[in-house]
């Protein structure tokens, strides 16, 4: 009987922005289903936190500091790797920040920093290992988007914006290169604690929940947060040939938010 094959055995991945959160846990998924772990983040002291982390995990993890809104640093990222390893088979474009500012507050600088990082990062990363999966005639693109790539709220116009946008850069990358046997993805993860939402989950002074914390629980069926670890078999499954013919496919790993109208009060 066919078996279905997950595995990521000598596959070379590269997750952006892993030094910790959502992507730490996604390379670990990918190291333990048999890929070689290389991550990126913004600065020394975050890729060395990485490796300390990868290492207590066991991970022979490899790091490199990149701005992933640097086109130029990218490109040159890229064929460092490509010369050290010999290919990159998985890209998570995963680095992402958030500013969480009323829209008639927000300047237009803050605007732009949101989607330079989250939607024309994923771009420039993309558009740097394209070639290389071409060539090789195999490739696994994985974007991380967001409830906001479907949903908005207050305060997050740059962040939904770019959200939404990364959507339809996935399945615009899906259009353009399904030919090649590139597949690329999404993964719309719901409310994860992680440092990024470590604001929206601060116990108040009396001790009781943040009321933003209260009001995610009510939307989510599962009633909790979800945790980085939700996101591991999710991420491991668009990265192996067992998605070979999935493509240009937001994956929501939510807890049932996006099917849900509300708990009543
Ligand atoms: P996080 O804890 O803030 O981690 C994001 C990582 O990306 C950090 O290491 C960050 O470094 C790095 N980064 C930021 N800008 C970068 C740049 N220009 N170049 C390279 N690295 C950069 O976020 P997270 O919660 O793990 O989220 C990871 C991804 O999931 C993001 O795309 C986020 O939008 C998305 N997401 C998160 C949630 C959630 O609820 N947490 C839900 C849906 C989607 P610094 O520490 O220097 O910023
Ligand atoms: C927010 C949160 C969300 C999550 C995530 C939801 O302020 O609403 O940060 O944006 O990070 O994107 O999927």
């Amino acid at each position: 009987m066919e078996s279905v094959n997950f595995s990521l055995k000598d596959k070379i991945a590269w997750i952006t922005g892993a030094s910790y959160g959502i992507g730490f846990a996604i390379a670990k998924a990918y190291a333990a289903a048999g890929a070689k772990i290389i991550f990126n983040d913004i600065n020394a002291e975050l890729v060395q936190k990485g490796l300390d982390s990868y290492q207590k995990e066991g991970i022979d993890a490899h790091g490199y500091v990149c701005d992933v809104t640097d086109d130029e640093a990218v490109a040159n990222l890229t064929h460092e790797l490509e010369e050290t390893f010999g290919k990159i088979d998985i890209l998570v474009n995963n680095a992402g920040i958030i500013k969480r500012i009323p829209m008639l507050d927000m300047s237009v600088e803050d605007f732009r920093r949101v989607v330079d990082v989250d939607l024309n990062a994923p771009f420039i990363v993309a558009k740097s290992v394209l070639p290389g999966m071409i060539k090789q005639g195999h490739g696994k693109i994985i974007n991380i988007c967001s409830m906001m790539s479907e949903l908005g709220r207050e305060t997050v116009a740059g962040y939904a914006a770019a959200k939404g946008g990364l959507k339809m850069l996935t399945r615009n990358i899906c259009s353009e290169f399904g030919e090649y046997n590139i597949q690329c993805n999404g993964i719309g993860p719901g409310y994860i604690a992680t440092p990024q939402t470590a604001p929206l989950r601060e116990r108040q002074a009396d001790g009781s929940r943040h009321p933003f914390d209260q009001f995610i629980i009510s939307k989510t069926p599962a009633a909790r947060w979800g945790t980085p670890e939700d996101l591991m078999g999710p991420a491991v499954f668009l990265a192996s040939d067992a998605s070979n013919f999935v493509n240009g496919h937001i994956l929501y790993v939510d807890g049932g938010i996006l099917a849900y109208i509300g708990k009543q009060p």
